[in-house]
């Protein structure tokens, strides 16, 4: 038979048996209340130890007189999730689909920037002389989520996994300018597939793309009041963020930064900030949460039952043609994805 064709007329019916049949130890949603660590990555961190700071903020310097001595991206969070545990690591990458991911970050000072949920082009924040300039068309700049990527020696994982006290930079901690050199920074995978620093974008001219832009129960323009959640919804039609997602569920540990190019003056208070773990929940302090959903199994098990049978093959045409058949992580529903889930599907 020409299984394309017949399909189709069938998918509703079959969707329905496949239903049925769902759920297994492979069907996970988890929620992880709170960091292994967080991180505020920042060169004047003086905390002692590194990592207990109660808050992180996370700022830029561009338009201070000291920019030329730190990166664009100056403030970091950067929060790491032990994933393993829970959702068992050591899997091919494949074998982890993402069903949706986000994280929830609680805003920890009182009306200290103003919220813009949507992206900002590098250009707005460049001089207003450049030939580039763009003029902003919404007031401030939104919280981004990023990868995380590492320099230094140090990586997600091994004996030098980065961590709650790894230093800022290897050796003297302020060098001048203080630039590029932190051991854990805001990143993306280039066009050649390497995670590279996203830390001063505006300076190298690039567009980042973030795994999300946080989003609050705000207006546009608003001041943000303290206890306000951020949502992170990291964004699954991004290949990029698939691979990652994949990439660190197999190793067992998901680390993300959260950062933003929101403008402050050195040593100004009015910067976006969020609680870290050790923020003490007596007096409100909420750590940043991670929630995830995803099937863990073979690639052609769609129904997540555990098993590769001909119900997975009804399962995966329904959601292809409800749109959401992204098998290949390309980055859209196509006929592609069909011809990879049943290649996948015959070679189980
Ligand atoms: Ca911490
Ligand atoms: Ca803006
Ligand atoms: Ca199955």
């Amino acid at each position: 038979m020409n299984p394309l064709i017949t399909w189709r007329g069938t998918v509703s019916v079959l969707a329905l048996f496949a239903a049925a049949s769902m759920a297994s130890a492979g069907d996970i949603t988890a929620t992880f209340n709170t960091p292994t660590f967080d991180r505020w990555m920042y060169p004047y961190n003086s905390a002692s130890p590194q990592g207990s700071e109660t808050e992180a903020t996370v700022f830029s310097v561009i338009g201070s007189d000291t920019e030329w001595a730190f990166d664009n991206r100056d403030g970091q969070m950067i929060l790491g999730y032990a994933t393993g545990g829970v959702i068992p690591a050591g899997q091919p990458a494949a074998n982890y689909r993402v069903r949706s991911a986000r994280v929830v970050a609680r805003v920890s000072r009182d009306n200290a920037y103003i919220y813009d949920g949507t992206p900002d082009s590098f250009r707005t924040l460049l001089p207003e002389t450049d030939p580039d300039f763009l003029a902003d068309e919404d007031a401030g700049q939104p919280v981004e989520l990023f990868m995380c990527g590492y320099r230094g020696g140090w990586s997600l994982d091994g004996p030098m996994a980065f961590g709650e006290s790894t230093p800022f930079h290897n050796g003297a901690p302020f060098p001048f300018p203080a630039r590029g050199i932190r051991n854990a920074f805001a990143a993306e995978y280039d066009a050649g597939g390497a995670l590279i620093d996203n830390s001063n974008n505006r300076d190298q001219r690039r567009e980042v793309r973030p795994l999300a832009i946080g989003t609050a129960n705000l207006a546009q323009g608003a001041p943000v009041p303290r206890d306000t959640d951020f949502v992170f919804q990291i964004d699954l039609s991004n290949p990029q963020a698939v691979r990652y997602l994949r990439e660190s569920l197999a190793a067992g540990k998901v680390n993300l930064v959260i950062s933003s190019l929101a403008i402050t003056q050195q040593q100004s208070s009015n910067v976006p900030a969020f609680y870290c773990r050790e923020m003490p929940a007596a007096v409100g302090g909420v750590p940043a949460r991670l929630e995830i959903s995803v099937c863990v199994g073979h690639p052609a098990d769609w129904d997540c039952s555990g098993t590769v049978d001909v119900a997975d093959i009804f399962a995966f045409l329904a959601s292809w043609f409800a749109g959401d058949g992204d098998f290949d992580a390309g980055g859209a529903t196509d006929v592609a994805d069909i011809f990879a889930f049943l290649t996948a599907w015959f070679g189980a």
